[in-house]
């Protein structure tokens, strides 16, 4: 897969936003700069059904408009459903290989690793990237573990060169340049975007960041 376009990963669900609309918020991101887009509706009062399903078209017809790809977490049958550009699943969400063979070769089928034994398997099972952590402490995502730390990065990005890395769990903005530079092609963020007063300024100061240390440049 193009690795470009998981510099700036932005997962989010309405468990996510407070009181905002979703679609707002992703707009708003769009805006400044995201990459990729994955939709993760969980937790208490999360949508289901014909509702998430309705959620998760126009989350797709607005990634579209910005040509950013829109991944679905988990939810095999909807991403299908959908169309949407891949399915993003997790450790405890079945068979890798299986979900490659539903979803076809052209999706993009990313993973939640959380060592190199995970990155390996993910990758030998045919996942176009891995989401590797929680890198630092997190409040979004229940069970999450405790950090792997940023090292983790660098040992996955020598052992499988190939395999584009994603950090993910409590980065920041001022965190993003070191994720980069231990080797990862992108970060994933929930809370640094989903909390922000300004999405849009808050995204492209990010994307600024993140841009930098892509090209090697030290902040
Ligand atoms: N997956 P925030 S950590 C969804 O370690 C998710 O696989 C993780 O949210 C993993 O940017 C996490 O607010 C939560 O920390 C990321």
């Amino acid at each position: 897969m193009d690795k470009s376009k998981l510099q700036l990963y932005f997962i989010a669900g309405t468990t996510n936003i407070g009181d905002r609309n979703l679609l707002d918020v992703l707009q708003a991101a769009l805006k400044g700069g995201i990459t990729t887009f994955q939709l993760r509706e969980k937790g208490e009062g999360a949508l289901q059904g014909d509702d998430l399903k309705a959620l998760a078209e126009q989350c797709k017809q607005l990634c579209n408009k910005f040509k950013v790809p829109f991944i679905v977490n988990d939810d095999v049958d909807l991403a299908v459903e959908v169309g949407a550009d891949g399915v993003h699943i997790g450790q405890e969400d079945g068979d890798i290989a299986k979900v490659r063979e539903k979803i076809g070769s052209e999706k993009i089928l990313g993973v939640s690793t959380h060592s190199i034994e995970d990155a390996m398997a993910a990758s030998d099972a045919g996942a176009n990237y891995v989401g590797i952590g929680p890198l630092f402490e997190t409040t979004s995502k229940e069970n999450a573990g405790a950090p792997v730390g940023t090292e983790l990065v660098r040992q996955v990005a020598n052992v499988l060169p190939g395999l584009p890395i994603v950090g993910i769990g409590g980065i920041t903005e001022r965190k993003a340049g070191r994720v980069i530079r231990e080797g990862a092609s992108g970060v994933a963020m929930i809370s640094a975007i989903a909390n922000s007063e300004d999405v849009e300024q808050v995204t492209r100061a990010i994307k600024g960041s993140v841009t930098l240390a892509s090209t090697g440049v030290e902040m």
